[in-house]
């Protein structure tokens, strides 16, 4: 039977509480940590993760790959790189859909139902938040998937408020 599109749901508050399969960190080619959401999920899910990525040998940018959540309640980490916002012209776009879809592709591959996003690539980055939140929306909608459910994980008003604007 062909996937149908996973639920959305929009929340406000810390990707590190999820309770959920998976949840997704905005992270950088060396998968190393940093600061932002990554720093948090590195902090809450313990050294054992830093550990670990440091097996993986980084990530290019628009891909992911998948860990254990070691301390955290999500049982995996989808660690996904966002492109840093050049002014549009650098595929910017592109790269970003390709962080949502590569990220339901690990979550696939390891059989993750349930999955939250953070809002990539709009903290550090600087991706314009409308831009992001039309492709973060649009890209999770459109892609083959056995994802069953979507949470997209706001940190403050005004991101969760641009989800709501695309949700309904
Ligand atoms: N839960 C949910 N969202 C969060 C949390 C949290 N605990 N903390 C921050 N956010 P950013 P980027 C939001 O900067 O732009 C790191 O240093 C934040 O408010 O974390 O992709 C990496 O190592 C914003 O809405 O990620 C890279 O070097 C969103 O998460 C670089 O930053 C993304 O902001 C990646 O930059």
């Amino acid at each position: 039977m062909a996937p149908t599109s996973p639920r959305l749901h929009v929340v406000l508050g810390d990707i590190t509480l999820e309770r959920t399969d998976a949840i997704v960190n905005a992270a950088n080619e060396t998968l190393l940590g940093g600061g932002g959401v990554d720093g948090a999920i590195h902090r809450a899910a313990g050294p054992e993760l830093l550990a670990h990525c440091r097996t993986l040998g980084g990530c290019p940018t628009g891909q992911a790959k998948v860990t254990p959540g070691f301390s955290l309640a999500a049982r995996w980490v989808i660690h996904t790189v966002g492109p840093i916002w050049q002014g549009g012209d650098r595929g910017e776009a592109e790269l970003l859909a390709s962080c949502y879809r590569s990220s339901l592709a690990a979550a696939d591959s390891v059989g993750a139902r349930r999955v939250a996003f953070p809002a990539i690539s709009t903290g550090v980055y600087r991706y314009p938040l409308a831009a992001a939140t039309d492709i973060a929306v649009s890209t999770v909608c459109t892609t083959p998937t056995s994802v069953t459910e979507v949470r997209f994980v706001c940190f403050d008003e005004a991101t969760r408020a641009q989800y709501v604007a695309r949700l309904g």
